[in-house]
């Protein structure tokens, strides 16, 4: 009995939906008529400007950890070292800010919010790049510093 059933109610389901059909697309037609004087925009590229971001870079981590950008996009970062991890607090060594894909490699000893270490490049390929810090694997601690890490998201 149910090997019956099935192929009926197929049968009726199809008949449902092409019995539909020239309704529908003729509804969908109307509704999609452009207004006179309309005109299609060809594909624009993702918009490009510049990112600012402030980072703060701890002992144990970068806050934020990921930053998302579109290719062509110019980012800055303003980065402090979070309170007391700077040499201001006397701490033997600083930390800092790498990306090698980008030849970012800078030292970051402020603590201070409204005086940041400006970092600028233009992200100029896309990928997922890795934000550590040699700074630190140069400093007093070496492979023995906690493996700070964020990631550069570039959007293409
Ligand atoms: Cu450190």
């Amino acid at each position: 009995m149910l090997k019956l059933i099935v192929p009926v109610l197929l049968v009726v389901l199809i008949a449902a939906c092409v019995s539909q059909t020239p309704d529908n697309a003729q509804q969908n037609q109307t509704s999609v008529t452009p207004p006179a004087g309309w005109q299609e925009l060809p594909p624009q590229p993702p918009a490009t400007g510049l990112k600012e971001f402030s980072v703060i870079i701890g002992h144990t981590f970068y806050s934020p950890s990921t930053f998302t950008v579109n290719k062509g996009d110019t980012v800055r970062f303003l980065a402090n070292a979070a309170k007391g991890t700077g040499t201001e607090s006397g701490l033997n060594h600083n930390h800092g800010m790498t990306i090698d894909a980008y030849g970012v490699n800078q030292a970051v000893a402020v603590e201070d919010v409204n005086n940041p270490v400006v970092i600028e490049f233009v992200a100029d390929r896309a990928g997922e790049f890795t934000i550590y810090c040699k700074t630190c694997l140069d400093g007093p601690f070496g492979t023995n510093h906690p493996a700070i890490q964020a990631k550069l998201i570039v959007n293409g």
